[in-house]
């Protein structure tokens, strides 16, 4: 007989996400609660990331998710059904054996994924209690500093410029609520000197709600943002900035050159240019400043700026716990960004952020470009004590979702919460 914290019953369905495509909402109801969660979805995809399985053909244009959904109704549900809703790890390794291969290609990242975090929130539901408590029950919680990516670049904006995201992080503020504060003024402050430096045509907005002007050079994007931390009255020590270059989108691996600023550049010039933009704009984070593979380079650049610049590395190692053991070994970053679909299950990104913490390494908790109204993040962040949390612009429902959840967490601690922000600056 199923006692009241085992999974009863397991539902799906296909919703949309923040671009208007399908992605995974699941439902777990055990005898207490129900938990609900939707999955999101990248653009500028790792070539390593587990799978998201969608339906190709002609219904919403290829990027269909019935056969995930299908594959929660089905198999998963008759997996899981009966397990205790509160033992996550050995729900997430029920689901992975279930699949059976190494990136989850059989059922569908996207599938077990919903279902991994549906039942942690049925659990928190069920215990009456906030989902960041379920998740880490115990010890002192600390607010992640927000990156609020202010202008957008790359795969996730119609403009030229080629680095993917222009970054503010509050570094100075005293709380995470303080923080958000002073992001939403200088993300305004940028608004008005765009509009007024390049016209009403220069604040149209990304895939991640920042802005994305008609610029070419990053110098140009990190410039403007410069003046709007000063026009905001916050000094650089207090506002830091950070790129995410996502370098794999403008490499060109025949020739094993980066475009970028005019220039074609080899890694090891490419090294230089960034380490001119730190010196100029005291970059305070630099994800993705390579190619995925590119360890060597990673570990090159990590030497040369890595005291006072965090090197974050995303489609690198893909929270994929083998990859990141890769990147300590050869100490290719000090950082790490963690994204829970490129591994496709709560335990395993847990595992990620706790090898990642044991290294002295900075866990960096991230949204996808393509999201949706749910407030996970905001959750897994304070768990586990991310530093940073990267959940896009202070505007657009999808990232201001998680943003007001972290207020409403800081509120649910008071003063039993720290921030993350004064080591960093
Ligand atoms: C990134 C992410 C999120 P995407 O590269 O860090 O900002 O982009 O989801 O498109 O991979
Ligand atoms: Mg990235």
């Amino acid at each position: 007989m199923a006692v009241k914290t085992n999974i009863l019953d397991v539902r799906a369905r296909q919703v949309l996400d923040s671009r208007g495509n399908p992605t995974v909402e699941a439902e777990v109801e055990s005898g207490r609660a129900m938990g609900r969660a939707s999955v999101p979805s990248g653009a500028s995809k790792g070539r390593h990331e587990a799978l998201e399985l969608r339906d190709g053909g002609e219904r919403f244009h290829g990027m269909g998710v019935a056969k995930a959904v299908g594959n929660v109704r089905g198999a998963l549900r008759r997996g899981v059904v009966g397990l205790r809703v509160d033992d996550q790890r050995r729900l997430d390794h029920k689901m992975i054996s279930l699949d059976g291969t190494p990136d989850k290609s059989k059922l569908g990242a996207n599938a077990i994924l919903a279902v991994s975090m549906a039942s942690a929130k049925a659990a928190a539901n069920s215990n009456g209690v906030s989902l960041f408590v379920q998740l880490r029950k115990s010890g002192r919680y600390i607010l992640p500093v927000p990156m609020m990516n202010v202008i957008n670049g790359g795969e996730h904006a119609g403009n030229d410029l080629a680095v993917q995201e222009f970054l503010i992080e509050p570094v100075g503020a005293s709380s995470c609520a303080e923080a958000i504060r002073m992001g939403s003024e200088v993300y305004h402050s940028l608004k008005a000197i765009l509009v007024s430096e390049h016209g009403r045509g220069a604040i149209n907005v990304g895939d991640e709600g920042g802005f994305a002007p008609p610029f070419r050079l990053t110098r140009e994007a990190l410039g403007s943002i410069r003046k709007a931390v000063s026009a905001s009255g916050y000094s650089e020590k207090e506002v830091k900035l950070g790129i995410d270059a996502a370098a794999s989108t403008f490499y060109d691996e025949k020739s094993g050159r980066y475009t970028l600023d005019g220039h074609a550049m080899s890694g090891e010039a490419l090294e230089d240019h960034y380490a001119r933009l730190r010196d100029e704009f005291g970059l305070l984070t630099i994800e993705d400043p390579f190619h995925e593979e590119a360890f060597d380079d990673f570990a090159s650049i990590t030497k040369r700026l890595g005291r006072s610049t965090k090197v974050i590395g995303d489609d690198i190692y893909v929270t994929n716990v083998a990859r990141i053991k890769l990147g300590i070994e050869k100490k290719a970053t000090n950082a790490v960004l963690i994204k829970l679909n490129q591994i496709g299950t709560v335990s395993e990104t847990e595992d990620a952020i706790g090898l990642a913490r044991a290294a002295g390494w900075t866990p960096v908790v991230s949204h996808r470009s393509g999201e949706t109204e749910d407030p996970f993040i905001a959750h897994l962040a304070t768990a586990f004590g991310a530093d940073f949390i990267k959940t896009g612009a202070p505007a657009r429902g999808e990232r201001v979702a998680k943003y007001n959840e972290l207020l409403r967490i800081e509120e649910e601690l008071r003063s039993k919460a720290g921030y993350a922000g004064r080591e960093l600056g």
